[in-house]
C-alpha cells in the first residue's frame, strides 16, 4: 500500500441464488433481504464483460448491514473502510450479520450490473489478496490478463477446483479495440507472453501493459458509449452506474 489512497468503484452483484453451502451461514439476514457481493474495481468501463466474480477461497467475508433490507458481503477490513466513508448508515459503525469463507459461496450466482451475460458465478481465484479492495473482483477476461488466466484454468480444471465446468464463460466479449493487440488485450498478451498460469510471474507485467494501452489507446467497442475513446468511457460509465444505484465510490 502506497501513500497515495487508491480510488475504486464498488460494483454491487446482486446475489440471485445462493450456493447451498453459504445458506446455513445466513440464518439473522431477514428474509427478503438483497445481499450484494460488492467488487472493487479501477476499470469500471468493462463491466459489459463480466463473465464471473472472483472470491479466495481461503478468505474470511461478512455480511454487513447497510440499508432497510440491503446487504453487503466484502472483507471485515473494506468493512471497516465503508464505515468510515459514509457507506454504512452510522458513521465509523459495522453491523455484522453473518460470517463465511470463500469456499462457502463458491456457485452462487450474482447479478452482474452492464454485463452481457447478466447472471453470472461466484468462483474461486487463489491470487485474490485479502488485503486489497473488497476482497472480491469482478472478472472481465478481455481487458484483464489476471481473469483471462483464472478463467482459462478454471475451465481446463473444474473439477480440482470443484466446480461445474458450465459454470466458466469462455467465449469472451470484446468491449475495447486497442491498435497493438486486437479487441481481446488479456487474451493476446497472455498467449504473446506465453503465460499459462494465473501464478505466472510474467502476469504482473502483462497487466500493466494491459492497462496502458487500454487506457491510453483503447475504444470502447460495445454498449452506450462505442466509438468513444476508453479515457473519456471510463468516467461516463462509472457515473451510469453510480446513478443506476449499481456502483458507488470506495477508496483506501
Ligand atoms: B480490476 P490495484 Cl478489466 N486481489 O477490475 C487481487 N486483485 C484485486 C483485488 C484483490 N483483493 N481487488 C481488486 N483487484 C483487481 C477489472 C480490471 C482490473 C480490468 C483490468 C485490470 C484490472 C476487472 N477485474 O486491474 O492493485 C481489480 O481488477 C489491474 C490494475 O489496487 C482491480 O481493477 O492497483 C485491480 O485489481 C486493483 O488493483
Amino acid at each position: 500500500e502506497g501513500i497515495n489512497p487508491q480510488e475504486y468503484t464498488g460494483i454491487k452483484l446482486k446475489v440471485v441464488v445462493w450456493a447451498d453451502a453459504a445458506k446455513p451461514k445466513l440464518e439473522k439476514l431477514p428474509s427478503g433481504s438483497n445481499v450484494y457481493f460488492i467488487a472493487a474495481t479501477l476499470r469500471p468501463e468493462t463491466m459489459y464483460g463480466q463473465n464471473c466474480c472472483f472470491v479466495g477461497p481461503s478468505i474470511n467475508y461478512g455480511i454487513f448491514k447497510v440499508a432497510e433490507g440491503e446487504y453487503f458481503f466484502c472483507s471485515d477490513r473494506a468493512a471497516r473502510n465503508m464505515a468510515f466513508q459514509n457507506i454504512f448508515p452510522e458513521w465509523g459503525v459495522v453491523e455484522k450479520l453473518g460470517e463465511l469463507s470463500g469456499k462457502d459461496v463458491i456457485g452462487t450466482v450474482v447479478n452482474a450490473p452492464l454485463s452481457a451475460y447478466k447472471d453470472v458465478r461466484i468462483l474461486p481465484m487463489e491470487t485474490v489478496k485479502a488485503s486489497k479492495g473488497t476482497g472480491v473482483v469482478t472478472s472481465v477476461p478481455s481487458d484483464s490478463p489476471d481473469d483471462y488466466a483464472t478463467t482459462m484454468d478454471l475451465a481446463k480444471k473444474a473439477d480440482y477446483y470443484g466446480i461445474n465446468r458450465e459454470w466458466v464463460i469462455t467465449d469472451i466479449l470484446p468491449i475495447i479495440e486497442s491498435p497493438k493487440y486486437g479487441n481481446l488485450i488479456a487474451k493476446t498478451l497472455v498467449e504473446q507472453m506465453k503465460i499459462n498460469s494465473p501464478k505466472d510471474p510474467k502476469l504482473p507485467e502483462a497487466k500493466e501493459e494491459a492497462y496502458k494501452e487500454g487506457f491510453y489507446n483503447g475504444t470502447m467497442i460495445y454498449g452506450e458509449f462505442a466509438g468513444r475513446p476508453v479515457s473519456e468511457a471510463k468516467e461516463l460509465v462509472k457515473q451510469f452506474l453510480i446513478k443506476t444505484g449499481s456502483a458507488f465510490n470506495y477508496a483506501e
